[in-house]
């Protein structure tokens, strides 16, 4: 059963905060302190509201320097807008400090490294960062970040990322502020000095990244959305994402970029209701919620499958020695293919269901 809760409680979100803003900022005791939902809603106690999915402290990342270009500013500025618009943070990084694409890495790691030395219990440490490449603007801001972050259950996924037909795309992802990614972080920044012989063809950082993710330490923490819900393209004859999406990124395009990007940037800031829809008359609630309910259901039934094998394997016996050596086989290959969905392709929501009832009907095989 899918549980219901995630979309109800965000639509309560959507249709009881404003009045609860104007009654907190009128309490005396709340005061001035915060007219920010992402910081006020984590400390109320009103049990109906109290939303561990959607009181996510966030920070956009991102960085723009060099010769001054007008359309990644006015591209960040929507970036801006709507950070603003959800209480999140947004910083931007203004100066080489580093070497080309190789600066993304090395300032995320700063950030995680800055935020995991506060205090966790003081309330000033962000949860998540959200990396937007400049060239990607915000087609609509009525979007909320929290739907795309995994439920607190999934405490181990760490890198919320897309691929594209070539793999990783790092122009935009989620990151959680953990020790994890300065791990990986540090290994994608190492990764050149430690393998000098592997071409790392024009992007470097992204193919470092994802041969790093690729290792058998980190891939069990990231999952990858579908892509056009956080990273839609804007390809040379159209852009490839629907009404009410999210966002538009220009990767690729070489000299068509400055065109394509005006047009849509004059778009948003002269008429951002064109592409405004609000989140619940998109189809982002129920198919993030399914997305992460499927993602649950498919690492729930590999760990469990591990314990019960570690478990037979230290009574010395074969793993479930009541059944039939067919029927071990085909739960161990059950998993295995659910294992594979699940690392390279869960945004594929048919086939990683095909799999997850395949293995239950392997399990209840007798
Ligand atoms: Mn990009």
């Amino acid at each position: 059963m899918i549980a219901p809760s995630r979309r109800l409680r965000l639509l309560t979100l959507l249709t009881l905060s404003p009045l609860l803003l104007v009654l907190l900022y009128l309490n005396p005791l709340y005061g001035r302190q915060s007219t920010n939902p992402g910081e006020w809603l984590p400390h109320r106690k009103t049990a109906s509201l109290s939303l561990p999915s959607t009181s996510r402290q966030i920070t956009k990342v991102s960085m723009l320097y060099g010769k001054k270009n007008s359309l990644y500013e006015r591209a960040l500025q929507s970036h801006r807008r709507h950070a603003e618009r959800w209480g999140y943070g947004m910083e931007v990084l203004r100066s080489d400090i580093s070497e080309g694409f190789w600066n993304k890495p090395a300032y995320l790691l700063e950030i995680v490294i800055r935020e995991l030395s506060k205090g966790y219990a003081d309330g000033e440490r962000v949860e998540w960062l959200m990396w937007v490449d400049a060239d990607s603007a915000v087609l609509n801001p009525a979007i909320p970040l929290e739907i795309f972050l995994p439920p607190n259950d999934l405490g181990d996924i760490h890198l919320v990322a897309t691929k594209d037909h070539k793999g990783l795309n790092t122009g935009i992802f989620f990151l959680r502020v953990h020790p994890w990614a300065i791990n990986l972080l540090a290994e994608t920044l190492a990764f050149p000095a430690y393998n000098p012989s592997i071409d790392l063809d024009i992007q470097v950082d992204q193919s470092a990244m994802e041969r790093v993710l690729n290792g058998s330490r980190y891939r069990d923490h990231v999952t990858y959305l579908p892509r056009t819900w956080i990273n839609a393209y804007e390809w040379a004859h159209a852009y490839e994402g629907e009404h009410g999406n999210y966002l538009v990124h220009f990767p690729g395009l070489g000299k068509q970029r400055w065109p394509h990007m005006e047009r849509w940037l004059d778009i948003i800031e002269r008429t951002p209701e064109r592409w405004e829809v609000p989140v619940d008359q998109t189809g982002y609630l129920v198919d993030t919620e399914a997305f992460w309910y499927r993602v649950g259901k498919a690492k729930g039934i590999i760990d469990e499958y591990a314990k019960v094998k570690a478990e037979a394997a230290r009574k010395g016996a074969s793993p479930l020695s009541t059944s039939s050596r067919e029927r071990e086989e085909g739960m161990e290959k059950a998993v295995e293919e659910l294992r594979k969905v699940l690392r390279e392709a869960p945004f594929e929501a048919q086939l990683l269901q095909q799999r997850i009832e395949d293995w239950n009907v392997v399990s209840k095989m007798e």
